[in-house]
């Protein structure tokens, strides 16, 4: 059979679908398209929503998300997975069964439990079966700062506490840990997030902090990057890295779709240029 990876690597988005094209799923297609990766998905959920916020939602049948990962598996060579939103401890379960039973690569959990605007996308039951469960078959696993403090059980005030909860998801059974930064002081210039590597390496990620309403799809989309470029076959620095600064800028580079709480730019101009991997470091 013909090696298809070679010339165009695949990734996988197991995640939930937002009509609005600005996160979920579609916000995971846009990463990997613009990251010159083929992309393929398994849709777990459905949220209808806008700018101005969700307005409903819906769950898969799981005999639908297994059909889903079975055609994939027979057909598609998938390089690197990540998760996005997952609703309920037994729509985490299947994703686990499925992970197991094929080979789908490294897997970066994007452990989605609200939306930025607070809407609930996890069931609170299942906080648990994500830690005990999930997040130890994570290679990478990227919580934004009120995630991070949920799953490492402890409040975050300080850059020794972003420490302290990296090595809690580890004890949990992450390999690599991004957490990143808070963005919610007033006059803040720059967000930082933290990186654990596997390694025991660690180190600190620093980007301006941008005030602007057009920031929807931003944790989906950098758990996408690091995807995407596990896929391409760089390592989880390298992985890291790039996705930092890829939506930092997809940010900076503002659009005016929606009319309230915008979508990144996923065609932002610039570096990190991926038909140019001589310059991803
Ligand atoms: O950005 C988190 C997220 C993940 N998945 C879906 C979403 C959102 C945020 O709106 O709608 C489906």
């Amino acid at each position: 059979m013909i090696n298809l990876t070679e010339q165009y690597p695949q990734a996988l988005t197991i995640a939930g679908s937002d009509s609005d094209g600005s996160a979920g799923m579609q916000a995971d297609l846009h990463t990997f398209f613009r990251r010159h990766i083929y992309g393929t998905a398994v849709m777990t959920a459905a949220v209808a929503g806008n700018s101005y916020g969700i307005h409903d939602s819906v769950t898969l049948p799981t005999s639908f998300i297994d059909q889903e990962f079975k055609d994939l598996a027979d057909d598609y060579q998938v390089r690197a997975s990540k998760t996005g939103m997952l609703a309920d401890t037994e729509l985490i379960r299947t994703v686990i069964k499925n992970y197991q039973k094929y080979d789908f690569g490294p897997l970066v959990v994007d452990p989605v439990i609200t939306t930025k605007h607070g809407n609930m996308l996890l069931e609170e039951s299942a906080y648990k079966t994500l830690r005990d469960e999930l997040i130890p078959l994570a290679t990478v696993i990227t919580p934004n700062f009120f995630e991070a403090q949920k799953l490492a059980e402890m409040e975050i005030n300080t850059k020794d506490d972003m420490i302290a909860a990296a090595q809690k998801l580890k004890d949990l059974g992450a390999d690599n840990i991004m957490i990143k930064g808070s963005h919610h002081h007033p006059g803040q210039k720059e967000v930082s997030d933290y990186v654990l590597l596997e390694s025991g390496k660690s180190f600190w990620l620093t980007g301006d902090f941008f005030d602007t309403d057009r920031k929807n799809g931003t944790g989906d989309s950098l758990s996408a990057c690091i995807a995407a470029e596990l896929a391409r076959g760089n390592d989880i620095e390298t992985s890291v890295r790039i996705a930092k600064k890829f939506v930092d800028i997809a940010i900076e580079n503002e659009i005016q779709v929606g009319h309230k709480f915008g979508p990144i730019n996923h065609w932002a101009p610039g570096y990190p240029d991926p038909t140019n991997t001589s310059n991803d470091k």
